[in-house]
């Protein structure tokens, strides 16, 4: 495990470290977690119109995860995820029982605006968010009543996010699509279920 060099972002009302080269080798790490996931493209519900998500997921964890609408069932960590998981755990110092993965499969896919925020998580929940393939950017927003400049952070291969304290209270995070060429991206958002 090389050391994970570690910059505090200057966000108001957040706690948000970035850990750059938290892995040796994220390329390989990237094949075996798409090998040993389960991608699925759900179906979702926004006023009153079913769209295709843009991006796939997967869900590992210990109990079911439950967020806008759509309930994962609980399934097993797999080998390479659970590796992941241990690195997660020692950088947070946080325990970790369920994984979010998303796959970005070019710039088209994304993740809209949203806080990590569902009452399964606890208040202040702890969010490590790990990154694998094509770098990409996360831009975060101040929540209505919180008032602050918007911002964003790329989000290199073999790097982790860590999101704790007041930052799902305050901000609202999302990933953009890009019109650049990028490659694929797999991301894994480990969570713990309260
Ligand atoms: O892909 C990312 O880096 C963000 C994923 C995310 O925000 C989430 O799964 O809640
Ligand atoms: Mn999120």
């Amino acid at each position: 495990m090389p050391q994970a060099a570690e910059t505090t972002l200057a966000a108001a009302g957040a706690d948000i470290v970035m850990y750059e080269d938290v892995f040796d080798d994220p390329d390989r790490l990237y094949r075996c977690v798409d090998t040993e996931a389960d991608w699925r493209q759900e179906d979702i519900t926004l006023f009153g119109r079913t769209h295709k998500m843009p991006r796939l997921v997967c869900w590992m964890g210990e109990r079911p995860y439950t967020y806008s609408g759509l309930t994962h069932p609980a399934a097993p960590f797999s080998p390479a995820v659970a590796t992941i998981r241990k690195a997660a755990e020692r950088i947070a110092g946080s325990r970790f029982n369920g994984v979010l993965l998303n796959l970005y499969r070019d710039g088209r896919d994304s993740m809209g605006w949203h806080a990590d925020d569902e009452a399964s998580l606890g208040a202040a929940p702890v969010i490590a968010s790990v990154s694998l393939g094509a770098v990409r950017r996360m831009r975060f927003k101040p929540k209505p009543h919180f008032k602050a400049e918007t911002f964003g952070v790329d989000l290199p291969p073999g790097s982790l996010l860590l999101m704790k304290g007041a930052t799902q209270t305050n901000w609202l995070h999302a990933i953009p699509k890009t019109a650049k060429p990028v490659g694929p991206r797999i991301n894994l958002t480990f969570r713990m279920i309260v």
